[in-house]
This record gives structure tokens, sequence and C-alpha cells, in this order.
């Protein structure tokens, strides 16, 4: 079980760096761009954004995370693939 909680903390930790990191790449595009993509929601949900709708649009990543724990008992930390997928309008470099 701890190790559950590991890996949800590891992959939270994830998505909050890329979290981070998107948000202070959106603020730059925010200065540069008069109508950037924004979250749509109705009645609570989220909707598809149509700045997003277009797969050929994302970037994806696919990384793979040390964790802190060595479930397999190897004697090695594990390794996890994480899958993200992003918007174009995140891949700008932030000075
Ligand atoms: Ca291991």
């Amino acid at each position: 079980m701890k190790r559950v909680i590991k890996l949800v903390i590891t992959i939270s930790a994830i998505a909050i760096i890329f979290s981070i990191e998107s948000s202070a790449q959106i603020k730059e595009i925010n200065s540069t761009d008069k109508k950037p993509a924004a979250p749509i929601i109705v009645n609570g949900e989220t909707q598809i954004v149509p700045e997003f709708k277009d797969p050929d649009m994302w970037i994806r990543h696919d990384l793979w995370v040390e964790t802190e724990f060595d479930s397999d008992g190897d004697g090695k930390l594990d390794r996890m693939h994480v899958d993200v997928t992003r918007p174009r309008q995140t891949d700008i470099t932030v000075s």
C-alpha cells in the first residue's frame, strides 16, 4: 500500500511540475497572443477546447521516471513509464 501511495505522490509531483511549467509558458503566450486558448467549464464539467481539438497539434512525450521505491526487490529503484500529452501552445521557451 505504501508503494501505491508513493507512486501516486510521484505521479502527482510530475503533474505539478508540468503544470507549473505549462502555466509559466501560458503566461508567456498570453503576453504575445491576443486570444489564448483556455479551459471551458460548463455545469462543473470540462468541455472540449476547440483550439486543442486537433490531435496533430498535440505534443506527446514518452517518459521514464525513476521512483523512490524498489517493488521487485532487485536492489534498484523502479522505473515507470509516463505518457504526457499537452497542447502545442505550451511548447515555447520561457526565459
Ligand atoms: Ca526494482
